[in-house]
């Protein structure tokens, strides 16, 4: 057996048929799919271990707190935070970010202060800040998308005139959910800096994808979903300084985050505890841990390569479909393990519905970045999005099924 097949065979659910044909699951940048290690270790905690955390002095609740706890400890070892806590467990990166648009943003934005993002962000990475914007009576201001020959990279000469010390939060994504574009995250944090800017990055495309390193990053909040690297939904991961998320106010109150309470008011424990009112998501905060040591069992390095490797193959084969326009960095530029596309008479819907009769799950749509679709001239495209048990057999059958697509709406 191959590495690949020896990976593959860890995935429970790549190994059936969907309308009668051999599953190809090509939607990874939407969720990817759990290798037996994860669903075990959920299985494992709910037979085994579950209780409540931080609460309890029976041998139960003992271990679901070192298990919990350890979670947090090997997933801020897995990003190299400095301090496990500085990871706060939330439901995702939509939380997470909208935590930081919320408490950061009420606290350290005033009127006339300006919040970078860029014009290729997911709506989660958008929307929130809007609001922070407009509850400050602050500016969001967008860095530019290039077209043309650099079609999909950001405009690092704008920052120039962008980047001015009324900037106090730069909020980006790592890598573009729709164009594939891979930011350099180092150099945007760096340049935040100099002009004494917050940094926040969206990893929700990159976690589980390449080595993340938040100080070699220079970060101060970074954001990701645990079911985009293998852990399971309902889980993520607010990243942040210490000194920040020590001086945060919470954004929920309740149990668990608190020292003293009297009738009259309370007062809040240090992160990570201040973040996390409730009973937390026990169970899968455990098993993103399991996420993490399979992931590093096949190296983030090698994952990389693999989905860039793919990424390349999907680009050449489907550029040789007559009509077909393929959004984001040209082959050679920094892109990441996803394709998107669009033909000019066949809608993205289609696409998808069609190739699901050949077993293809893909994405048809706007991938929540509506603005950017618009700039780009387009209401959707197709997208194609890879991960480390893919194959290149796997685009042998999209590329087959586009060409029988566009035959068949060709009349
Ligand atoms: N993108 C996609 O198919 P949540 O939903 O909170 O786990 O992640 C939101 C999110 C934020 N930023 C980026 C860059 C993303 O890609 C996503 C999720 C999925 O592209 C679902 S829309």
């Amino acid at each position: 057996m191959s590495d690949l097949a020896r990976t593959r065979a860890d995935f429970p659910i790549l190994h059936q048929q969907v309308n009668g044909k051999p599953l190809v699951y090509l939607d990874n940048g939407a969720t990817s799919q759990k290798p037996r290690a994860v669903i075990d270790a959920l299985v494992r905690y709910y037979e085994r271990n579950n209780s409540n955390v931080h609460r309890g002095l029976h041998a139960l609740s003992m271990r679901a707190t070192d298990a919990y706890e350890g979670a947090r400890t090997r997933i801020a070892n897995f990003i190299h935070a400095a301090d496990p806590a500085e990871i706060i467990f939330t439901r995702g990166t939509t939380e997470s970010i909208n935590i930081v648009a919320r408490s950061w943003a009420h606290a350290h934005l005033k009127p006339g202060d300006v919040i970078l993002t860029t014009e290729m962000e997911h709506h989660s990475s958008l929307v929130p800040w809007q609001q922070a914007a407009k509850a400050a009576g602050a500016t969001l201001k967008y860095i530019p998308v290039l077209g043309a020959d650099a079609e999909g990279g950001l405009d690092y000469a704008a920052l120039d005139t962008l980047l001015t010390p009324a900037v106090k939060l730069l909020a980006f994504t790592h890598i573009s959910n729709t164009l594939g574009t891979i930011n350099d995250a180092a150099e945007l944090c760096r340049r935040a800096r100099a002009v004494g800017a917050v940094t926040l990055i969206d990893a929700a495309q990159s976690i589980g994808h390449a080595p993340i390193d938040v100080q070699s990053l220079g970060c101060d909040f970074l954001v990701f979903s645990g079911h985009k690297m293998c852990g399971p939904t309902g889980i993520g991961v607010l990243y942040g300084r210490r000194a920040l998320l020590d001086k945060l106010a919470p954004d929920e109150t309740g149990g668990g985050m608190v020292v003293t309470v009297t009738y009259e008011g309370a007062n809040w424990k240090p992160s990570p505890e201040r973040h996390e009112a409730g009973t937390p998501n026990v169970a899968d905060a455990i098993a993103l841990g399991a996420a993490c040591d399979y992931i590093d069992a096949i190296g983030r390095e090698a994952i990389a390569a693999h989905d860039h490797h793919l990424g390349a193959v999907a680009m050449e084969q489907l550029s040789a479909i007559p009509g077909i326009r393929i959004i984001g960095p040209r082959l050679g530029q920094p892109r990441a393990g996803l394709v998107s596309f669009a033909f000019p008479d066949v809608h993205a819907h289609d696409i998808v519905t069609f190739a699901d009769e050949d077993g293809l799950a893909l994405r048809g749509g706007h991938h929540c970045n509506q603005p950017l679709m618009r700039k780009l001239g387009l209401t959707s495209t197709t997208r194609a999005s890879f991960y480390f048990y893919n194959t290149e057999q796997e685009i042998g059958v999209l590329v087959a099924s586009l060409r029988r697509i566009q035959k068949f709406f060709a009349g």
